[in-house]
């Protein structure tokens, strides 16, 4: 980790540089919007110690990523025929130049650094085991983290934890001619890890864009252009929206979506642009990673029952930049209301303080607030707001492409439409420039909601944990749940069915 720490200086300064250069470079005629590197939704919410900058450098040094723990033995969990009609995947093998994770192996130096993307991508994706935690945050007991189902789990980790789950998939056939969909398992947000920013175009370009000349060159391919492959990537959409052209080295992310293979393929991202939209956003895992629906039952319960003395809660940092002014708004709001508001302030976390990449204290302070504020941040989804369901809080959003109806449309409940409230049954819509304009206040508006509503608000939120959570895919799930996996493959399912059937599916579905 030599390179991490000789970097860390250069490479906050490079942030600084590259985040300033994102934002021209992705000026958009609607709205802001701030995307750099650091796609982290509380600054380093994750457990890598040094931060992204150095994510990037550990993959540089000591690779990447078990071989995933699990087996494909499965013959019991294979549904008959009759019921894979129309959903049978085939899995490629990807030659080992494209596994991505194919150093990390247990007992190697890979694993002996904590904050090493072997250790954070171990547990077949889910990270480290969270030891249990008692307490509600308020000092009054209660449980945070049960002992079983929950992990430090990075929210870059969807890719390897998909990877496992298609592995047990039900529906799996070795027999590509008579596969619906084809599923691709390559981790290009790993790839896009290595060097991610101040490189040339080629050096970021190259290992996606030959992966892609690979793969369109298999015979499985042929047959629809490559229209009814999917794959899952765990990044923004922004970060693969670079123009494949653009020699700058001052740039960051790559081309991966603008690719005409790419374009072709149903690809998952963990946010898409509402307004020119190449893919579809599923939600960021979060912690909890449950291996029976008695456990999901069983936090639904405490999360419903949990006393919240808490009207609101923010976990975050202030944002440097002029178009991020939401964000100290909020934290300023938050700071002003000392018995209704409670933070994580992050604005110090970036080097040496792990208050805001601690899982207890998020859920904590979480389970103890009504409402959970999610400010845009580097982009406009927050892994956060994911972190907010599963404690039960309800989200409040300031921007409608932060909403679930925009961003997470398989998984959202009513599957959204186009209409946005100004209030929601489950969460909660204050737009940013009345805000900011001094319109509207937050806590003014959070307080007109009745004990009754936050409880039936509550309730819905509580209700969509299973849909914005994922399975130990480790496991043969006891019970029945569908879960954030299985509403993404009912989705990729029925949009490859139908592409088959000759529709000319864009994606605003
Ligand atoms: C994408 O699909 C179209 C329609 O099937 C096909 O003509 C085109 O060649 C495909 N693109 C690539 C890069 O395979
Ligand atoms: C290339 O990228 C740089 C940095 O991201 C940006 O400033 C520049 O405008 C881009 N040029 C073109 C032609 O897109
Ligand atoms: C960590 O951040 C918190 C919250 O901003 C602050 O109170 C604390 O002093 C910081 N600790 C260290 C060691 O920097
Ligand atoms: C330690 C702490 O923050 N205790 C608070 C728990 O909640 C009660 C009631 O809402 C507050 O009065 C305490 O200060």
């Amino acid at each position: 980790m030599e390179a991490a720490h000789s970097c860390r200086l250069k490479c906050l300064l490079y942030g600084l540089l590259i985040a300033i250069s994102w934002l021209s470079l992705f000026l958009f005629h609607f709205q802001f919007v701030h995307i750099s590197v650091v796609a982290h939704s509380y600054l380093s919410s994750s457990h890598l110690r040094a931060g992204p900058a150095a994510l990037a450098v550990s993959f540089v040094v000591s690779s990447p990523p078990a071989p995933p723990e699990v087996h494909d033995d499965d013959a019991e969990i294979r549904l008959p025929p009759s019921q894979c009609e129309g959903r049978r995947v085939y899995m490629l093998d990807l030659p080992s130049e494209f596994n991505l994770l194919k150093d990390c192996v247990e007992g190697s130096p890979a694993f002996e650094d904590e904050a090493n993307a072997c250790v954070v991508m171990s547990n077949a994706g889910l990270g480290p085991a969270l030891p249990a935690v008692a307490g509600n945050g308020n000092g009054t007991g209660g449980i945070i983290i049960p002992k079983n189902g929950w992990f430090n789990t990075n929210q870059h980790a969807l890719e390897v934890i998909f990877h496992n789950r298609m592995r047990q998939y039900e529906c799996l056939t070795d027999d590509a001619a008579a596969a619906t969909a084809v599923y691709v398992p390559y981790y290009a947000g790993l790839e896009m890890y290595r060097h991610t920013c101040y490189s040339s175009a080629a050096v970021r370009e190259t290992p996606s864009a030959e992966f892609l000349r690979w793969l369109s060159s298999r015979p499985r391919w042929a047959a629809l252009g490559g229209r009814d492959h999917f794959m899952v990537t765990s990044k923004t959409t922004w970060m693969f929206r670079r123009a494949p052209s653009n020699d700058s080295t001052t740039g960051c992310g790559n081309g991966f979506l603008l690719r005409p293979e790419s374009a072709n393929m149903t690809v998952l991202t963990h946010e898409s642009n509402m307004w020119a939209r190449r893919d579809m956003a599923v939600p960021y895992p979060t912690y909890f990673h449950p291996s029976s629906a008695a456990d999901v039952a069983a936090w639904q319960a405490r999360a419903r029952g949990t006393r919240r003395p808490w009207l609101f809660a923010f976990a975050g940092a202030r944002r440097p930049s002029n178009g991020l002014v939401l964000r100290g708004h909020v934290i300023d709001k938050c700071v002003a209301s000392p018995g209704r508001c409670r933070m994580l302030d992050c604005s110090h976390g970036l080097e040496g303080n792990t208050t805001c990449r601690s899982p207890e204290k998020v859920m904590a302070l979480f389970t103890s607030s009504r409402f959970c504020l999610q400010p845009v941040g580097d982009s406009y989804m927050r892994r956060s707001s994911i972190d907010a369901v599963v404690a039960g809080c309800i989200p409040v959003f300031f921007h409608e492409a932060s909403t679930f109806e925009k961003q997470y449309r398989w998984h959202e409940p009513d599957n959204g439409g186009d209409v946005v409230d100004a209030r929601r049954p489950y969460s909660v819509l204050i737009p940013r420039l009345e805000l900011i304009a001094g319109k509207v206040d937050i806590e003014e508006v959070l307080s007109k909601y009745s004990d009754e509503e936050v409880a039936a608000m509550r309730e819905e939120v509580v209700k969509m944990i299973p849909r914005f959570m994922y399975k130990d895919p480790r496991v043969r799930f006891e019970g029945e749940m569908k879960d954030g996996f299985d509403i993404a493959m009912e989705g990729v399912m029925e949009r490859t069915r139908r592409i088959r059937n000759g529709e000319d599916l864009g994606w605003d579905l």
